[in-house]
């Protein structure tokens, strides 16, 4: 049997993030992930980070590479009837942007500086319960080597996504679940070409959503909606190349430059959350506590507003002696949560083109073309897509 003050379910983003902001005051954690190190470090997943999960990153003391390798981007475009509008987000916002920069690579630069710190990761070592979380002594029950182990905790934090098993240790009377599916993927491919334009791009068509984003100067990261239950094996790189190029003012698809995938996935779109986040001293964050459909590039965000509520609480907690920050965590969490889930949902129906709803897509180019020419309506658009304020929480 192990002993910790903190366990946590999950070394995606979540999980390595508050593992690394409690090392740094001194908060002893373990982390049990289901996967090997390589599987996830070998996702492609987010692109775009707002202000606030950058500036946690510096925090993390991890934000070196990112300072000098992610672009900072001030604006946006938005593809429509043959047009190309770009939102300046900076201006609308007093000056904020959003940092280019892969989750993949963050992923590594957290994982390599907790590693180096002597920071306890246990990879193919799925959790496969919590007990006792409404107890001041929860224990993690995970599977390692063979044979089933556990973690005396302090706390627990399910940091282990949609699938995990955290949400799944609470009785279902004792929890909320509000889920929305949509009718379509993303289809997404990663290739080492130069992207079409050095901003992200999404684009309503009558055939489908497309979206242009890169990972650097010379790496670029395209998506197109597809059928919900499509699959990778249906599509050629030529075929994506060409449906995407459908999909663009003609003018921009002419400069897109195609090449071999370097990966190609298809990811389903839903909205999701869990109320409340936090059970006794079980506490859940990023997708394990809520989903949003990509289009508004929250997901990873969320779960950095998450993370810096948890880990202020449980920093008070063992500094001061305090535990009103932990009971103010779900509300405070999901009050930004609930902004963003709300944000995307807005976004996606925007975008995406709904089978024989003709009505539907005069309705799409009417708000675009509102956005482009109103002051107030790019300034809401700009505010929520650099991120919306964390609270004070002190
Ligand atoms: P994660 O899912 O990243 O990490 C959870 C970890 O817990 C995983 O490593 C998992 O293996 C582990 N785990 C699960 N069950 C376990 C168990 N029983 N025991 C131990 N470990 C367990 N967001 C964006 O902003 N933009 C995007 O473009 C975007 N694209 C995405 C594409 C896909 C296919 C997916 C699935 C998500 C995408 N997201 C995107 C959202 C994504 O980036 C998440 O918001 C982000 O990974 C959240 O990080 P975590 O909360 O750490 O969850
Ligand atoms: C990405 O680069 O993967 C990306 C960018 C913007 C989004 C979603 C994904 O809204």
């Amino acid at each position: 049997m192990m002993k910790t003050q903190v366990g946590i379910i999950g070394a995606g983003p979540s999980g390595l993030l508050l593992a690394r902001l409690l090392h740094l005051q001194g908060i002893e954690s373990i982390i049990v992930e289901r996967q090997s190190k390589e599987h996830v470090l070998g996702r492609i997943r987010a692109g775009v980070l707002e202000q606030g999960m950058a500036n946690l990153l510096r925090e993390a003391q991890v934000g070196e590479r990112m300072d000098k390798e992610g672009l900072i981007h001030e604006g946006i475009h938005l593809a429509f009837s043959d047009r190309l509008e770009r939102i300046d987000l900076a201006q609308h916002t007093g000056g904020k942007t959003v940092m280019i920069y892969g989750q993949t690579e963050l992923t590594l630069d957290l994982v390599e500086a907790h590693l180096a710190a002597g920071g306890q990761i246990h990879y193919n070592a799925p959790a496969v319960g919590v007990e006792d979380y409404d107890t001041d002594k929860p224990r993690i029950i995970f599977e390692e080597n063979g044979r089933q182990q556990e973690i005396v905790c302090d706390f627990v934090a399910g940091c282990d996504g949609y699938y995990g098993v955290a949400r799944q240790s609470v009785p279902a009377d004792k929890i909320r679940l509000f889920e929305k599916t949509y009718p379509y993927g993303w289809l997404g491919i990663l290739s080492d070409v130069p992207p079409v334009r050095e901003e992200i791009i999404y684009a309503n068509h009558e055939r489908g959503f497309a979206l242009c984003s890169l990972r650097s100067h010379t790496r670029s990261r395209y998506y197109v909606q597809c059928e919900v239950d499509d699959d990778v094996a249906n599509w050629t790189d030529d075929a994506f190349w060409d449906e995407l190029r459908r999909r663009l003012p003609p003018r921009l698809a002419e400069e897109v430059t195609t090449g071999p995938r370097l990966e190609m996935s298809i990811a389903p779109l839903r909205s999701f959350s869990v109320e409340p986040l936090r059970f006794g001293r079980l506490f859940l964050a990023g997708d394990a506590g809520h989903i949003v459909p990509p289009t508004g590039a929250k997901g990873l965000n969320l779960a950095a507003s998450d993370i810096y509520y948890l880990s202020r609480a449980l920093i008070a907690f063992y500094g001061e002696n305090r535990s009103d920050l932990l009971d103010r965590y779900s509300e405070t969490a999901l009050r930004r949560v609930w902004k963003a889930i709300r944000f995307s949902w807005w976004f996606t129906n925007m975008m995406h083109r709904i089978e024989d709803d003709p009505i539907n897509y005069r309705l799409q180019i009417a708000e675009l073309d509102y956005i482009t020419r109103s002051e107030a309506a790019r300034t809401v658009m700009s505010e929520n897509y650099v991120g919306l304020p964390f609270e004070h929480f002190e």
